[in-house]
């Protein structure tokens, strides 16, 4: 096992994940990163260099790289190889005429040898487009399959934009309410009145279970194996539906 191998064994123990999030300009890398972390995600725009955002998701600290897509900037992606656990690939579902586009990138990127082995997670992003293709026809597009043999790769369908508004039943088990501070003693203790609860935004939950299969896939690592194994073709998975 190489000096690599073990420092990268040593730090998925401390479930510290190095996630790349890559893909062609306006694919919506940036508004899934704001979506997954709560914030406004009508407030975006191009990336012209990268961000660094770090997301908790089950007792993993994952540090995104959320990387600038556009034509220019793609030939600086390579500097952010090194030590990358999963790669996570976003695709504008609706965006039929660079598709050519994104295969070619996306299959040029995983040349890379110091992206051997790394998991892929291919985001379906803009399904509530209604032109936008299924995971069938973008995973045939991209020609998956032929990836099986060096990456375990996932498809994954989702919308950004699509925001579920979640109103707590029970303002004192909501995590809003439980953050807030102490509210004043009343008199009537028997008839406390508190406001209701504010309504909170979550993501798209497919994308989170897009960030459960990449920390599944790594955390596995951990204990079955070095990242630079080539896994079987059997093992790669079936995109979910
Ligand atoms: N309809 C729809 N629009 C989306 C969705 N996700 C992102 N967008 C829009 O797509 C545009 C580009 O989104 P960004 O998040 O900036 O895309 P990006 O991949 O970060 O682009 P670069 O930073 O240039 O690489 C914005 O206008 C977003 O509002 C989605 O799921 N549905
Ligand atoms: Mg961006």
């Amino acid at each position: 096992m190489g000096l690599l191998t073990i420092i990268r064994k040593a730090r998925l123990k401390e479930r510290q994940v190095r996630v790349l999030l890559l893909g062609l300009d306006n694919a919506g890398k940036t508004t899934i990163c704001k979506a997954i972390l709560g914030e406004d995600v009508d407030e975006v725009s191009p990336t012209l260099g990268f961000n660094i955002r770090t997301i908790l998701h089950q007792g993993y600290s994952l540090n995104v790289w959320d990387i600038g897509g556009q034509t220019s900037l793609r030939p600086y992606w390579r500097n952010y190889f090194e030590q990358t656990d999963a790669v996570i690939w976003v695709v504008d579902s609706s965006d039929r005429a660079r598709m050519g586009d994104c295969r070619r990138e996306l299959h040029e990127l995983l040349l890379e040898e110091r992206l051997m082995g790394a998991s892929l997670l291919v985001f379906a992003n803009k399904q509530d487009i209604a032109s936008a293709m299924t995971t069938d026809e973008i995973s045939t597009a991209l020609d998956l399959d032929a990836l099986t043999s060096s990456h375990r790769w996932s498809i994954q369908p989702c919308s950004a934009r699509f925001a579920m508004v979640t109103r707590p039943t029970s303002p004192s088990f909501s995590p809003t309410t439980a953050t807030s501070p102490p509210t004043a003693p009343t008199s009537t203790s028997s008839s406390v009145t508190r406001p209701p609860a504010a309504p909170r935004k979550a993501a798209d939950p497919r994308i989170m279970l897009g960030l459960d299969w990449v920390v599944g896939e790594v955390g596995s690592r951990v204990y079955y194996g070095s990242q630079n194994e080539v896994q079987p073709a059997a093992l790669a998975l079936a995109p979910p539906r």
